[in-house]
């Protein structure tokens, strides 16, 4: 299959390796990276075509996909929830108006299929926090999960009004060797890697129980590329919980002490746990799975030991 695709937001820590992939699988030229913020990687800029692009601006959308005859859009831009309880406003703008400017112009001008990433931040501290199910009450209590709850309701709009094809999967949090995340509540788990082979140790901002779903960032991948690849049949619904693994800060910490014993940790709760608190310990994916076939590869001691595989002779050049 060669698809025509642009990837909004490919400066963050799941488009900088979503593009790779892509252009992997399509060809260079067939992948457009787009950012705005900051300077794309070197492995973006380099590998294919990349463009400054502003979600907030529908004119610029609509110039890149026409111009482009663009078939699939990955939307990855989004203030993430950290940062969207610092700047809530913020948030809303980039978070909500950039989606409803990429579905309306991909409505517009014939886009196959939109994919767009919600998060487990969009349940709440009444959802039930054990092994989640997809159908379930959404009221998030961040910035970050009303704004996951409004596109996942928009985008459905979009597909029922419009007939425009949109996929979403509720992410949890991502980890990943390429580009630090910014500005999440699971971002810890990523941080906790680089400075246990840089310092053995590390002062985490969640208690040592806290409990949170995570995944791997080659089933993350996997998991874009099944949205945009699969029979569109077998997309019962709009939005999918998915998952790879939870565990606590505790159990991460003992995995990476396996490898290195003299790795020391410290818990300085801050802020952050709250968010932490008010979202699942665990995911139910059985309709992902049973629906379009969601099989995810990694679990908690295979991601160690690739993470410290990849990072370790990085990290001590
Ligand atoms: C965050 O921590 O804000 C994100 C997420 C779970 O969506 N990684």
């Amino acid at each position: 299959m060669k698809k025509r695709v642009l990837v909004i937001g490919a400066g963050g820590q799941i488009g900088s390796e979503l593009v790779p992939f892509l252009r992997d699988r399509y060809g260079k030229d067939n992948v457009i990276a787009t950012g705005r913020r900051t300077k794309l990687p070197n492995v973006v800029l380099e590998g294919g075509p990349c463009i400054y692009l502003d979600a907030l601006n529908e004119e610029s959308i609509k110039r890149v996909i026409y111009e482009n005859e663009i078939e699939h859009v990955y939307h990855m831009a989004s203030v993430l929830s950290v940062t969207g309880e610092k700047m809530p406003q913020v948030a809303w703008d980039i978070n909500i108006n950039g989606l409803m400017n990429v579905l309306e112009v991909s409505r517009r001008y014939n886009v196959e299929r939109v994919i767009w990433p919600s998060s487990i931040a969009a349940f709440g501290p009444t959802t039930p926090r054990e092994n989640t199910p997809n159908e379930t009450i959404l009221q998030p209590t961040t910035m970050y999960g009303i704004t996951k709850v409004a596109g996942e309701l928009l985008a459905e709009y979009y597909y029922k009004k419009y007939g425009l094809l949109t996929l979403s999967m509720r992410l949890p949090g991502i980890i990943s060797s390429e580009t630090l995340p910014g500005g999440g509540t699971t971002d810890y788990a990523v941080e906790i890697f680089y400075e246990a082979i840089k310092n053995k140790k590390y002062e985490c901002f969640l208690g040592e129980d806290t409990i949170l779903p995570m995944m791997y960032q080659p089933d993350c991948l996997q998991c874009h590329v099944d949205m945009a690849e699969k029979d569109e049949k077998l997309f019962k619904r709009r939005v999918y919980n998915v998952t790879g693994m939870s565990f606590t800060a505790g159990e991460l910490t003992a995995e990476i002490q396996k490898h290195i014993p003299d790795f020391k940790i410290t818990y300085k709760p801050d802020f952050r746990q709250e968010i932490a608190d008010s979202w699942p310990k665990s995911i139910d994916d059985s309709i992902a799975r049973k629906e379009w076939g969601w099989d995810p590869k990694y679990d908690l001691k295979e991601m160690v030991k690739n993470m410290l595989d990849v990072l370790t002779p990085r990290l001590k050049k």
